[in-house]
């Protein structure tokens, strides 16, 4: 008998754990394992009731999701779950960490539930492509009712235990030792003699979908709206329709279909990717988990602009004390007031109540000058984006700081070698690239220079987890990973303006790829006097072979630098974000294109997506050439987490292996030869389409 399953009893109770690190979770053996024992104890006559809970540090997580590429092998989860159905004794499942997907349907097979405080629980798998496909869908609504039940398998985030104790998912909550609580219960439950609930009851159906017209559509609504051009969220509202027109065990057979289908879709496959690609991330190829993080017990910031002020209310969020530093008291003030009104606005949607509001305010203490920064553990500097002030910051930060005190800047693209060698420690200097608005993006850019030691690095990556980002490692190149292989798609959009194509047709095609906006409309937003400023300061270093952005620049000395100024790409009126096509921006493109003996013409959408995507991509290969990225995926990460890339494409190394490298480099060479230097094929993508590889594979 396999032994991932454990038996042993306590009186007249069975226990059965679950023992399959890291996160239990339900592979062939442990289902194997759960059939034979509950069988066991089922026959056992010493038994009068079972427990079934998880060894480690959760009840199951899932489903082994490595098992989906392989042939699946009976017992199939549904099986397990239906199984425990004809189990005559009562079971309870006891639950603690994560409780997700079939881990959540395994316990829902359970006659009876217990969970600690700190159990969070809930059906995932839309975010993976699929849904719960262990009879979730049919027994969720049973246990919890539609409407809470859609909410969990539509939406698929997970809830903690005092709500699913409001759900009636959970029966008690156990403060303390969960294994001997669960045991109380179920002796509790023989010597009431309380009949088991069976979860796929009543057989029949709960209803039908015109009872539930109401909550079917506003799940409908929220699956378009919340999680757009993504399939899985729809079938697992099918799923649970299905349960209103069918009963229970053709409901079940109809999932077995529709989950093998949903699992085997690209969409899936993709969100898979995208799963292990977010684990891999955190793992640094050559820093083993033997190298400790330094401890962080308070962290600085310089600058109280809009990023700083993002990455004060990152850190106080996560608990750290943070000294906010600024060059005058006023500065401090604006700051902080600004700090205040992020945190009003929390506590006016809902997220916070006005006590931790003051709970976080009070973690922030505003001062002037550097001397304040002297007992912080982590310093990150968000100042302006000049090469010679932040070296000078860095000079004076290394008078000031402590000993062992991480020492980071915010620069989106400088060369941070240059500025950890204004200090005497470079070892302790690192990068962390924050996105606007650094409290609310999940992206953090861990930067490497080539003289950090291996624990600040480590530091940068625990931080990132702590603050609940997801850290990805890059080396130092102007721009990093992020924005340098972002900037070829700006640029060819800004391109194909000048030839003719018009920004919202451009932003169109890809929105249509499923961003949630345009890099026009980015652009827009987010000024484009900032990679104005960035050129005009690199103006000696550009290379006159490589077509140079004309239009964007002549943009600017016109004033329109976006939202900001009321125009940009697009005009935009007082007061609203919305952008509207300008056809002063075509008249402008017209004389830049004139000005550059730039032939205007008919574009196609194919055009469009092709000269965006393709030179992302191709930057993307250079960048792991150079070994700026350790590995495609990083890339990818960065791309789902820092510009909105739809994550059931994957990312944009992803969608290049699944459209084909010879495909891909083919293009790129076209355009190379038609369009010039800033086209030059990446040497690493000529050889994996020669080869027939992949990025990503
Ligand atoms: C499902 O259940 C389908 C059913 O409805 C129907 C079936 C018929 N499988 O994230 P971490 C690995 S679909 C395999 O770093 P944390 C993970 O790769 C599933 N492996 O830890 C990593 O490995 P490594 C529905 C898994 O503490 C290690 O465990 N469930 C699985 O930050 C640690 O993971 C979900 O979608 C898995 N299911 O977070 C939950 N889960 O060390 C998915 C994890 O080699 N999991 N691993 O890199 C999670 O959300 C998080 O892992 C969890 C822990 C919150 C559990």
């Amino acid at each position: 008998m396999s032994d991932a399953v454990g038996y042993d009893t306590e009186g007249r109770i069975a226990v059965l754990t679950i023992d399959n690190p890291p996160v239990n979770a339900l592979g062939i053996a442990v289902r194997e394992g759960i059939v034979a024992q509950m069988d066991r104890a089922a026959a056992d006559a010493d038994v009068d009731a079972i427990v079934l809970l998880g060894a480690g540090r959760t009840f199951p997580a899932g489903a082994d999701i490595r098992e989906f590429d392989q042939p699946t092998r009976e017992p199939h989860l549904i099986a397990v779950v239906d199984h425990l159905d004809t189990i005559e004794k009562p079971i309870v499942a006891a639950i603690h960490g994560t409780a997700l997907g079939g881990g959540l349907e395994l316990a829902l097979g359970c006659h009876f539930r217990v969970a600690s405080p700190t159990a969070r629980m809930g059906t995932p798998e839309v975010n993976l492509g699929i849904f719960p496909g262990a009879a979730g869908t049919q027994r969720l609504p049973r246990v919890a009712g539609l409407d809470h039940a859609l909410e969990l398998i539509v939406l698929g985030k997970p809830i903690d235990a005092a709500r699913a104790k409001d759900y009636g998912i959970v029966d008690g909550i156990i403060e303390g030792d969960l294994r001997a609580g669960a045991v109380a219960f179920a002796s509790t439950v023989v010597a009431d003699g309380t009949p088991r609930k069976i979860s796929s009851e009543p057989r029949a159906g709960i209803g039908t979908p015109e009872d539930h017209a109401e909550n079917i559509e506003k799940y409908r609504d929220l699956a378009n709206r919340r999680m757009r051009g993504q399939d899985s969220p729809h079938q697992a509202l099918d799923s649970v329709v299905d349960g209103l027109k069918m009963p229970y065990d053709e409901a079940v057979a109809a999932d077995r279909k529709r989950f093998e289908a949903c699992k085997n879709s690209d969409q899936s496959k993709a969100l898979r990717y995208a799963f292990f690609a977010e684990r891999d991330a955190s793992k640094i190829p050559d820093i083993g988990k033997e190298v400790a993080p330094r401890d962080i017990a308070s962290a600085g910031v310089i600058g109280a602009g809009t990023m700083g002020r993002g990455i004060v209310v990152s850190l106080a969020d996560s608990g750290f004390p943070v000294t906010v530093v600024e060059t005058s008291q006023e500065a401090i003030d604006t700051g902080l007031a600004e700090i205040g009104k992020t945190y009003d606005a929390m506590v006016q949607r809902g997220r916070i109540d006005a006590a931790e509001k003051d709970a976080r305010m009070a973690r922030i203490t505003g001062a002037v000058g550097f001397d304040a920064l002297a007992d912080a553990d982590l310093v990150i500097e968000a100042a302006f984006e000049d090469l010679n002030v932040k070296k000078e910051i860095f000079a004076k930060l290394d008078g000031v700081a402590k000993p062992g005190a991480v020492l980071a800047t915010n620069t989106s693209y400088m060369d941070i070698d240059a500025i950890a060698a204004a200090t005497s420690r470079p070892g302790d200097v690192i990068g962390l690239h924050y996105f606007v608005p650094a409290n609310a993006m999940r992206l953090l850019e861990v930067v490497r220079p080539a003289k950090a030691a291996p624990d600040a690095i480590a530091t940068g990556m625990a931080l990132a987890k702590k603050t609940g980002k997801v850290g990805v490692l890059a080396r130092v190149c102007h721009g990093f990973i992020a924005n340098r292989s972002r900037l070829p798609l700006v640029r060819e959009a800004t391109f194909l303006v000048e030839e003719g194509a018009s920004p919202a047709r451009i932003d169109a095609v890809l929105t249509g790829l499923g961003m949630p906006m345009g890099p026009l409309a980015v652009s827009d937003l987010s000024g484009l006097d900032v990679s104005w400023r960035m050129r005009l300061s690199l103006a000696d270093q550009h290379d006159p072979e490589v077509r140079y952005m004309h239009l964007a620049d002549r943009m600017c000395e016109l004033g329109r630098f976006g939202i900001k100024a009321g125009k940009g790409w697009y005009t935009y009126e007082e007061g609203s974000r919305r952008p509207t096509p300008d056809p002063e921006t075509e008249a402008i493109a017209i004389e830049v294109a004139k000005e550059q003996g730039t032939a205007r013409r008919d574009i196609s959408d194919d055009e469009i997506r092709e000269r965006c995507l393709y030179a992302a991509i191709n930057e993307g290969a250079k960048i792991l050439e150079e070994g700026i990225a350790a590995r495609a995926s990083d890339i990818d990460v960065m791309w789902l987490h820092g510009f909105g890339y739809p994550r059931w494409r994957g990312g944009i190394m992803y969608t290049a292996d699944e459209i084909g490298l010879a495909e891909i480099h083919d293009r790129v060479c076209a355009f190379h030869a038609e369009h010039g230097k800033q086209w030059a094929p990446s040497a690493l993508l000529a050889r994996l389409a020669e080869e027939g590889g992949s990025f990503t594979g």
